[in-house]
């Protein structure tokens, strides 16, 4: 497989796809913007909502690679998140392969921003009590309508890979902002810079058919496996460990009586964050 030089980001007004705009273009990309909200100082980005089936045609013609961000991030009402997170992700999947059908090479690789929620009631492991890494293939347990259509994706990803040879990898993102801000973050986090690189690794490992990879730095407190995102060639080079003392000491540590930090999904299974509707 060449290298893909010009990348769709969607998403790319949001907080993931602002960073990745940042990062990106430093590995040799060309980023094409999709979202539906303008993104001031870019007028070439393509303002448009995943539900305009054209505008994603024609959003997709002639990039070698889609990086998929966009879409409702926290919890929401459940026909908010069908629209666009089911509906928006199945319309693009559909004007890949409408575009890939007519091109040389075959239709473009799809990175999925899936979330650590499409699994998000598996128990929180305790490493430091022996508790293995959670492995990549525990069953979907989505914690949310959120992380139910994230389960939707991945799963939506393997029919187009055994049924179209579509390729994708789906990234299950924990908390990829500047700085973690929780103590479970301290678990889960990705640095903007790690997220660069893995999403670099799974542009451009070769055959990657449908994989499926937990997307987080290599932190001292991490929770899950990370072997599947290093086989693409992801090497990360960050730990929230620095960020350690002071969550501690300002927030207490990790409390097993406390249901909020049962599971690996955090207060999204107790208490969801929703978004403002
Ligand atoms: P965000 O909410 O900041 O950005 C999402 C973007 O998608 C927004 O700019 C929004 O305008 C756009 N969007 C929403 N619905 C759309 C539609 N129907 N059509 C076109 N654009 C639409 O979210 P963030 O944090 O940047 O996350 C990006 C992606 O990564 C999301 O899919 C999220 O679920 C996933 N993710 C992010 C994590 C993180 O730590 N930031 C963790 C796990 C997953
Ligand atoms: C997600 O899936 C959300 O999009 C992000 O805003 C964070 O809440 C993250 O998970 C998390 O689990 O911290």
């Amino acid at each position: 497989m060449p290298a893909p030089r010009t990348v769709l980001l969607t998403g790319a007004a949001g907080g993931l796809g602002t960073l990745m705009r940042g990062l990106l273009p430093a590995y040799g990309y060309d980023l094409r913007l999709f979202d539906v909200t303008p993104i001031e100082g870019e007028p070439d980005a393509i303002a448009a909502d995943l539900a305009d089936k054209e505008a994603l045609r024609e959003a997709v013609r002639g990039v070698d690679a889609i990086i998929h961000l966009a879409g409702i991030s926290l919890e929401a009402p459940f026909e908010k998140i069908l629209k666009a997170n089911v509906e928006g992700t199945y319309n693009l999947y559909e004007a890949v392969r409408e575009e890939g059908a007519e091109r040389e090479g075959g239709a473009p690789r799809i990175v999925f921003a899936s979330s650590n929620h499409a699994v998000g009631y598996t128990p929180r492991p305790r490493p430091e009590a022996g508790d293995p890494l959670i492995p990549i293939d525990v069953p979907h347990r989505p914690d949310t309508f959120y992380g139910l259509s994230k389960s939707f994706g991945e799963d939506l990803a393997q029919l187009y890979w055994d049924k179209f040879a579509q390729e994708t990898v789906s990234v299950r993102i924990g908390s990829c902002f500047m700085e973690p801000t929780s103590v479970r973050m301290l678990s889960v986090w990705m640095s903007p810079g790690d997220g660069a690189r893995l999403f670099h690794a799974a542009l451009t490992a070769p055959d990657v058919g449908h994989t499926v990879v937990y997307g987080s730095s290599a932190n001292t407190r991490l929770w899950w496996d990370l072997s599947t995102a290093r086989s693409l060639g992801y090497a990360p080079q960050d730990d929230s460990e620095q960020y350690a003392e002071k969550l501690i000491a300002e927030l207490g540590p990790l409390d097993d009586a406390n249901p909020d930090h049962a599971h690996l999904g955090g207060h999204f299974c107790t208490n969801p964050p929703m978004w403002p509707y």
